[in-house]
């Protein structure tokens, strides 16, 4: 089963800014390590990152026809887009939203997720291990 996982804006700079809050592995380094595990789980994963809420927004369409699972990090979408929530509900497979840092702990305005009203589960503050956990989860859940 083929899992998106898909990283919106700024994303690309992981480890290169801010590494108090989001540590300093860098996306490529991430992205290896999803495929590392994947492999292991045998999931066959899609890295994306995009900072354009359009080209998110095309690939959980065309997510629609090619994945079974979502794993998604919305970065600031997350707390503003109606249109990713939209486009995440025309999707019928597992969706998993992973924050680096725990949202619940920073600032008022990421205190609100437009995407957890379609998240199945949701992961935060895991550091970026919590793509790895999310993928144990989709794994654990097609076995289920
Ligand atoms: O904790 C997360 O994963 C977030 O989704 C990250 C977003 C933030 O807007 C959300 O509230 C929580 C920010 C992603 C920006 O990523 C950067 C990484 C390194 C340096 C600068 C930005």
């Amino acid at each position: 089963m083929l899992t998106y996982v898909i990283n919106g804006p700024n994303l690309n700079l992981l480890g290169r800014r801010q590494p108090h809050i989001y540590g300093h592995e860098t996306l490529a380094d991430v992205e290896k390590r999803c495929a590392d595990l994947a492999a292991e789980l045998g999931l066959t994963t899609r890295f994306l990152q995009s900072n354009a809420e359009h080209q998110i927004i095309d690939w959980i369409h065309e997510g629609r026809e090619e994945a079974g699972a979502i794993v998604i990090n919305p970065a600031a979408f997350t707390h503003t887009s109606v249109a990713i929530l939209d486009a995440l509900n025309t999707f019928e497979g597992l969706v998993v939203e992973v924050h680096i840092s725990n949202v619940h702990k920073r600032e008022q305005f990421r205190h609100h997720s437009y995407v957890s009203a379609r998240a199945d589960a949701v992961m935060g503050g895991f550091g970026t291990h919590g793509y790895l956990l999310a993928l144990r989860h989709v794994a654990l859940s097609k076995s289920a």
